[in-house]
């Protein structure tokens, strides 16, 4: 369970919370949020960080959700405190992110573990017979071939 309060109860390697907030709805409103709680976010009332999120004319204090790759994953505005509704969505979501970015890469039959049973299922991958799945591609280059077989057996090779 992650407790908005506390970063240290999620990997924030994983999702980031972020509170942004311009003008009258700078810290002061996203503090009342949480009801005056030390909040985890960053606070950035800059000009170009609100562009980048939440886009020109945004509404002025929104809640904005990174996962691991820094790719916004959720966006809202709230107009006070959050309710309890609210607060389950938000550690719903980041449980989610949390999970998804877990995932170890080359484990492709989902053990937890990389051996020569992974190898076999990248394998058919790269040869067709087997659904793709990307949690396979090794070298992030949005396919799955003999490459990526290459790198996830010498990963297990260097263990
Ligand atoms: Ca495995
Ligand atoms: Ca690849």
């Amino acid at each position: 369970m992650c407790d908005l309060n506390n970063n240290n109860t999620w990997d924030t390697d994983k999702v980031s919370l972020i509170g942004v907030g311009i003008g009258s709805g700078g810290s002061g409103a996203l503090d009342a949020m949480l009801n005056g709680a030390s909040v985890p976010w960053v606070l950035d009332p800059s000009e170009n960080v609100w562009d980048e999120f939440l886009g020109p004319n945004a509404p002025r204090r929104q809640i904005v959700l990174l996962d691991q790759n820094l790719e916004k994953r959720f966006q809202q505005q709230y107009s006070g405190a959050l309710n309890n509704t609210q607060i389950n969505e938000l550690v719903n979501i980041i449980e989610q992110l949390i999970d998804e970015a877990s995932i170890l890469l080359g484990d492709m039959n989902a053990d937890s573990i990389l051996n020569v049973l992974d190898v076999i299922i990248l394998v058919n991958m790269a040869l067709g017979t087997a659904e793709i799945d990307l949690n396979g591609d090794m070298n992030n280059d949005g396919g799955i071939n003999i490459l990526d077989v290459v790198i996830l057996a010498n990963i297990i090779l260097s263990d």
